[in-house]
Parts: C-alpha cells; structure tokens; sequence
C-alpha cells in the first residue's frame, strides 16, 4: 500500500513539473519557434561539427591504443614482409590522407556555416588547383598500384624453382585433409568420383597411378622451415578457402578445379612461440583462461601457439571449426616425421589384405571436426 501511494505521489509530481514547463514556456511569447534556422542555430551546428571532429580522432587514437595487439604478429614467410610492407604503407597513406581532410571538412564546414546577409561566391573553375587535386591521387594511386601489382606477381608466381614440396590441401565439410606427394614429389591423379570409404581412399586417389603409391594422407601438416611449399587446393563439396593468417597465404578451394599457392616459412613454431607479441596474446589469453577455470567453466585449458589452416568461406554451420594444426620445424625433425607415415600404397595393400585399423583413425578423425 505505502508503495502504491508512493508511486501514486511521484507520478502527480511529475505532472506537476510538467504543467508548470508548460506554463513557463507560454510565458515566453517572444521566443522564436520558426523552422528556419538561425544565426545561432548555424554557429550551433559548426560547433557541433568540431565536437564530431574531436569524436572521430578520439576513437581513432583509442581504437589503436586498445585493441593494435589483435593485429597479427609479424610475418612466418618469406614473402609475408612485402605483403605487410604494402599493406603497411597503404594503411598510413589512407590515415593521413584521412586525418587531414577530415579537418579541413569539418574546419571549413564551420567557418562558412550560415550566417544572415553572407553570399556564397560563385567560383567557375581554376585550372591550377583542378590540375593539383588530379595529378596528386593519380601519382600516389599509380605508385601503389603499380607497386601492388609488383608484389603481387611475385607472390603468385607459382613455380617448381628451388625444389618445392607439393603438398595437396583438401577441403571438405567440415575438415581439411593434406597429401604429401611422397619421394617422387608428384602427387597422384585424384577425382572426387573414386573416394572410395569402405577402403579408406578418402581423397579419391586413382589406384593406377603409379604416382600415388607413395602419396602419404595426414590430419596434421608438418613444413620444414626455410623450404618453399606449393600448395595445391581442392574441395570436395562447396567453396572453401585455405587461410593460413600468420603466413599471410588465402587461396579459395573451388570444387571441380585445383587452385595453387606458395610459400616457404622462415620461423619454426618454436621460434614463433618465442616473439614477443606472440608470447604476449598466449599470456593475455592463458589469464583469461585461467579466470574460467577457477570458476569451472569450458574451455579453460591453458592455449599454446600454434600456427593454423583456417577456412575462410563460410561453408557450412561448423564452418567456424574447419581448421588444421600447422606445425614447421627442422628438416631432421620433419624427416623423421614424414618418415613415420604411412604412404597410400601401403594403406591400400593393407585394406586388400584386410586390416584397416589405420584407415579407421583417419576416418574417425576426419569425422570428428
Ligand atoms: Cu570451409
């Protein structure tokens, strides 16, 4: 009952203040109430615009200070500098270009704000400034394209020079599969028509070719440091596209085709672990983890750094947890791991004589993403 009156009391002085506004402002008959906007609703408005100006430089300066440690850590490939260097120089150009122009908007925009009695001066055109504000965009936009395309041509010049690894990435729902082309270095003919389950030929490798006895199907891509990698994309099922971020490497997996990609990685997961923004997002992530766990919650594991295969097409609905670990070492440690596989050949012969308890794990994990 008390609050009921209470309630009952709080909503009468209200109307009470609200009447008595209503009051106030017929007392003030003078005032203006016109549509047109005044002197001062002009210098108002200019204002305003400073105020807007302050805002966007404002949340320019706190966007880098917060949230500048998401960016990547620095490149693990050879050419992943000059595509950061590009991307770099690009950004800065765009940022000053951007800091300069917006004040001089939003400056002039409150300088000739309306004012009574001011014209605006009719101005035909002027050949020198016309000139100026053309030639300095075609020769900044010349240079970065020009330098663009330089950079682009390198990085997908994709060649057998240097004796690359090939490597086969196949995308399916939702999980990534990679085929090394074994000591021949060639992979064997492939088609989505011969995958043949029940004899654990995931990948659909035509039996016959003899190049693809010694291709060897493994869950986990292991790359020696320092040896140029060419890649080889296929997709089983809908678009997909191999993302691997810390190398700066994306190639879309197009069903029906084979798309290519290269690169050869500089730093081994041990050496990357140790870079200090690396070591900073592990510790950063390993305190929030650590939160989850005193309480209980998931997904509270400590988390290690290691480099990832990501899919960047939104496939699917697990399209979120299409990824494979990437791991780069020596070459002493990536032979003595290559070495442990077992080739197609080899899985075949042993599914002809019955025992597929190795294909069985490669089903078991290719079913579980
Ligand atoms: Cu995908």
């Amino acid at each position: 009952m008390t609050t009921l009156l209470t309630l009952v009391v709080l909503a009468l002085v209200a109307i009470a203040i609200w009447q008595m506004t209503k009051i106030f402002e017929l007392s003030q008959l003078k005032a203006e109430n016109s549509q047109i906007a005044n002197d001062s609703d002009n210098k108002t408005n200019g204002y305003l615009l400073f105020a807007f100006l302050i805002f966007i430089y404002g949340i320019t300066i706190f966007s880098f200070w917060n949230y500048g440690k998401y960016l990547l850590p620095e490149a693990a490939s050879e050419h992943g500098g000059d595509y950061d260097s590009l991307m770099l120089v690009s950004m800065v150009i765009i940022f000053i270009v951007q800091t300069l122009t917006q004040a001089l908007l939003h400056y002039f925009g409150y300088k000739y704000r309306g004012v009574k009695g001011r014209k605006a001066l009719f101005f035909a055109d002027n050949d020198r400034l016309e000139f100026i504000w053309t030639i300095i965009p075609v020769i900044v936009l010349a240079g970065l394209i020009l330098w663009g395309l330089y950079t682009w041509t390198n990085i997908m010049d994709i060649n057998d020079e240097d004796d690359p690894i090939v490597v086969e990435l196949y995308a399916q729902q939702f999980s990534w599969t990679a085929r090394y082309a074994g000591d021949d270095n060639v992979l064997g003919k492939a088609n989505v028509r011969m995958i043949d389950i029940n004899k654990a030929n995931v990948l659909g490798l035509d039996e016959s070719d003899t190049y693809a006895a010694d291709d060897i199907i493994v869950k986990e891509l292991h790359l020696p440091v320092g040896r140029k990698v060419n890649f080889k994309m296929r997709s089983q099922d809908v678009l997909h596209s191999a993302y691997m971020p810390h190398f700066r490497a994306q190639m879309n997996c197009v069903p029906g085709m084979i798309t290519e990609f290269s690169f050869t990685p500089i730093y081994t997961t041990e050496e990357m672990r140790q870079n200090p923004d690396v070591a900073a997002k592990v510790k950063r992530t390993n305190e929030i983890r650590a939160e989850r766990a005193a309480r209980g919650e998931d997904n509270s594991d400590p988390w290690e750094f290691d480099y990832v295969l990501l899919c960047n097409k939104i496939c699917g609905k697990s399209h979120y947890n299409m990824q494979m670990k990437i791991i780069v070492e020596t070459q002493e440690e990536y032979d003595a791991w290559i070495a442990e596989q077992k080739t197609f050949g080899q899985n075949m012969g042993q599914a002809d004589a019955g025992s597929t308890e190795d294909f069985g794990k490669l089903e078991t994990a290719t079913a579980s993403h």
